[in-house]
């Protein structure tokens, strides 16, 4: 373990100020550009590679776009009693939902809110976007009772090929009902204040705020209710947790792998806040050798405080208060970060002396749980500690 003199959190101390500071890093703007996203999509050809008349066949324009909403009723034995729709909303009876329809619902029942996109199997956030969209309850409350569900079922546009088939679920009470302080599952419309672009999953798509991508159903074309009892998810064939929530994690940017003597080091990285929240973000440096068993010293790194004036931030026009989350009366988010949101984190250190140095990032939630923890199973999100080595020389 290093001296303690040698490490400092935020900025390096005036006494010991390195001779070569470097820049500290930027933060990361806080809504990431819908271009700039990293894309996770299935398909052959992807559907948002479809180009004139094929995007028009598959209903992916704004105009062409359609949503059928039915219920299951193929035989199954974890039925104990069919679940039925009052008005199902089907192409062939000319009742699909479409776009101007959902907009117009949007006008009573619009929420907005900020989110980053992650994926359960992807070590760093793919982006985050102020999302704009309808509850799937008030979608669902347009075919009238519903009678037996137990599950909603969801898919998008995968080329009328049932092994393209990209699934996705939640119970009926996790679409109906929203816990204080908590955000619905949605159907979006938006992202940045642009209509979402085909690369993102438009005209519309799934957003379940406290959920990995997965459940953030691309180009939706249909919702299935259900007296199955069961998740239907696609990415729970591949040995995922299909219940798993956003983990709260810290990603560690990567480093310069030599580092001239005398020279402050400036580092940081993304932390989202999950499921449990996040109390702080901390970082340890090591000599190499010490290996990753060793006792480290962890010391607390500085946050990305809340913009001073959010109108720089969001998309023009749009006010902080209009946004879940935040608090209606002083337009200040109510928790920071933002839950399901990632903000940028910061740390320097001055006057290393030469040697092999490792550097981990931990994220430490609301309960006091220090990353990985409280569950140290990957699959149900990954959250394994970022280790960056270097040199100074
Ligand atoms: N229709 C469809 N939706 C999908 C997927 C897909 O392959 N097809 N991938 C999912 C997964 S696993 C992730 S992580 C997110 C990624 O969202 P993004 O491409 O907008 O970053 O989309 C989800 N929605
Ligand atoms: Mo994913």
């Amino acid at each position: 373990m290093l001296a303690a003199t040698a490490l400092s959190s935020a900025a390096p101390s005036p006494g010991r100020a390195a001779t070569a500071p470097a820049a500290a890093p930027a933060p990361r703007p806080l809504l990431t550009p819908a271009s700039k996203f990293r894309d996770v999509s299935r398909g052959k050809p992807v559907p948002h590679s479809l180009k004139g008349d094929a995007l028009i066949q598959a209903r992916l324009t704004p105009e062409t776009w359609r949503l059928e909403i039915t219920a299951d009723t193929a035989a199954n034995p974890a039925f104990k009693e069919p679940a039925s729709l009052s008005q199902p909303l089907t192409l062939a009876e000319g009742t699909a939902l479409d776009l101007p329809a959902l907009l117009k619902l949007g006008q009573q029942h619009g929420v907005k809110f900020l989110k980053a996109m992650q994926c359960l199997n992807i070590p760093t956030p793919l982006g985050q976007g102020l999302w704009e969209g309808v509850p799937l309850r008030e979608v669902l409350r347009l075919c009238g009772p519903l009678r037996n569900v137990r599950r909603i079922y969801y898919w998008g546009f995968h080329n009328h090929d049932p092994k393209q088939l990209f699934q996705s679920s939640l119970s009926y009470s996790q679409a109906m009902e929203t816990p204080p302080g908590e955000l619905p599952a949605f159907l979006a419309y938006r992202l940045n204040g642009e209509p979402i672009s085909l690369a993102r999953g438009g005209p519309v798509r799934m957003i379940i705020p406290w959920a990995h991508g997965f459940k953030s159903i691309k180009w939706l074309q249909r919702i299935v209710v259900t007296n199955d009892f069961r998740a239907n998810d696609t990415y729970a064939e591949q040995n995922n947790d299909p219940e798993a929530p956003l983990k709260t994690a810290a990603y560690l940017d990567e480093l310069p792998a030599k580092l001239p003597a005398g020279q402050a080091l400036q580092f940081g990285g993304l932390v989202l806040s999950g499921w449990s929240g996040l109390r702080r973000v901390e970082y340890a440096l090591d000599r190499a050798e010490a290996g990753p068993d060793a006792p480290q010293r962890w010391l607390e790194a500085r946050l990305e405080p809340p913009p001073d004036d959010w109108r720089t931030v969001l998309p023009a026009g749009l006010a902080p208060q209009e946004i879940l989350g935040f608090d209606p009366k002083s337009g200040q988010p109510a928790t920071w970060p933002l839950r399901y949101s990632m903000i940028s984190w910061s740390a320097a250190v001055a006057n290393l002396p030469p040697g092999k140095y490792a550097l981990r990032a931990r994220a430490v939630d609301l309960n006091g749980f220090a990353q990985p923890e409280p569950r140290p199973i990957q699959k149900s999100g990954r959250n394994s500690l970022d280790v960056r080595e270097f040199e100074v020389a």
